[in-house]
């Protein structure tokens, strides 16, 4: 019997629909006056959870302001607590408000305003105590959405410069307010703007080192939310990044959606936009489940994806469910993995019959898949 296990589900999933190039109210009764925080745990609670085995754990995911705010936070509180639902993740959702480079930003401005939210971000966040779950407390996870650029200048330096101190700031308030949160910046390469600061993994795992060597910031409870398709939108690869993550003790939230493409199923893979498929059942994530559990993690798995564009509502819950189980099949299968008789046939270069247990083991995790999922 597989132990606990902690999934955590994003408030941002349940939306009405993406806009832009496609339709935006495609899902019309989760659009945001008719569909509140407190209405996505409860739809959480009576429709994903019955559907799920016993040992997985559900927390919650969300942005300040636009799904957490002063106003709404009592309430959700109260709510998540009724249906055993913890808080996983919280985070400045700052790209909805400052699009010239956010807390890095060279307009003292806008960095003020944006310093001020994260600020706030925190204290939201300790309002929320009631719903950490004992040993499994939530990750504040800083994502880049906001320090982005579009233009080659020198200042790009000072943009970085800016960066380090201000999240060194918001290090040192969380730390004065408790030191409950783990703290992780989420990299993407790319979106919203053209360039952005940390873009991959290797470089927020450098900048958590420079904040230590520059400001004193202790490395304990710092690391990355690496997200799986986000390594995949540039061609890098995930399970490089979980070993060097790992390699750093900075391994201490992952959103495990994918870009897709790798399972050759769903198409996405490299070059495209952020697709946010749900988690993949393949080689590499099989792979990366034995890496993490070697490692001792037993934090938050986070699903931050996207219902497709066409899905109704009952489809994009359908999409979340099989995101969960298809990572749950991922684990399982990852403890079936004879490891000895891999490097055996690595040390002889026989990397022809590694390929042929790596196809049984995602064989073996679809039909695992499966039989969770009827
Ligand atoms: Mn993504």
């Amino acid at each position: 019997m597989k132990g606990k296990s902690y999934h955590s589900i994003c408030r941002w999933t349940f939306n009405p629909g993406k806009g832009g190039f496609v339709p935006s109210n495609i899902r019309p009764s989760w659009t945001s006056d008719r569909f509140s925080t407190v209405d996505f745990v409860k739809l959480i609670s009576e429709k994903i959870k019955p559907r799920l085995p016993e040992n997985i754990v559900i927390g919650i995911e969300l942005h300040y302001d636009t799904e957490i705010n002063e106003k709404n936070v009592k309430e959700v509180v109260d709510v998540m607590k009724e249906n055993n639902i913890y808080l996983a993740l919280i985070t400045p959702g700052a790209h909805s408000h400052f699009a010239y480079g956010g807390v890095a930003s060279l307009d003292p401005n806008e960095r003020r305003q944006a310093e001020e939210f994260g600020i706030k971000t925190v204290d939201i966040g300790y309002e929320m105590k009631k719903v950490f779950l004992k040993g499994k407390e939530p990750t504040f996870v800083l994502w880049n959405g906001s320090w982005g650029y579009d233009i080659a200048t020198p200042f790009i330096k000072k943009m970085y410069e800016n960066l380090k101190e201000s999240v060194a700031n918001l290090c040192k308030y969380e730390e004065k307010k408790g030191g409950e949160f783990y703290f992780a910046i989420e990299p993407k390469p790319n979106e919203g703007h053209p360039s952005m600061l940390i873009p991959t993994v290797a470089s927020a795992i450098l900048f958590w080192k420079k904040l230590n060597e520059d400001y004193g910031i202790k490395l304990g409870k710092k690391g990355i939310n690496k997200e799986f398709g986000h390594s995949e939108m540039i061609g890098l690869d995930h399970i490089y990044d979980t070993v060097e993550e790992i390699d750093n003790k900075m391994l201490i939230h992952m959103h495990i959606n994918s870009q897709g493409y790798n399972d050759g199923i769903v198409l996405g893979g490299p070059g495209k936009f952020d697709i946010d498929h749900g988690a993949r059942i393949n080689g590499m994530n099989i792979v990366i489940a034995k890496l993490i559990k070697e490692a001792g993690f037993d934090r938050w798995k986070g699903h931050d994806m996207q219902a497709r564009p066409y899905d109704n509502e009952e489809k994009a819950i359908e999409r979340v469910i099989r995101s969960i189980l298809s990572w749950e099949s991922c684990e399982i299968v990852a403890q079936k993995m004879n490891t000895k008789e891999i490097l055996n046939y690595l040390v002889k270069r026989e990397t022809d019959k590694v390929e042929d247990i790596m196809k049984d083991l995602v064989a073996e995790g679809f039909r695992i898949f499966k039989s969770f999922y009827e």
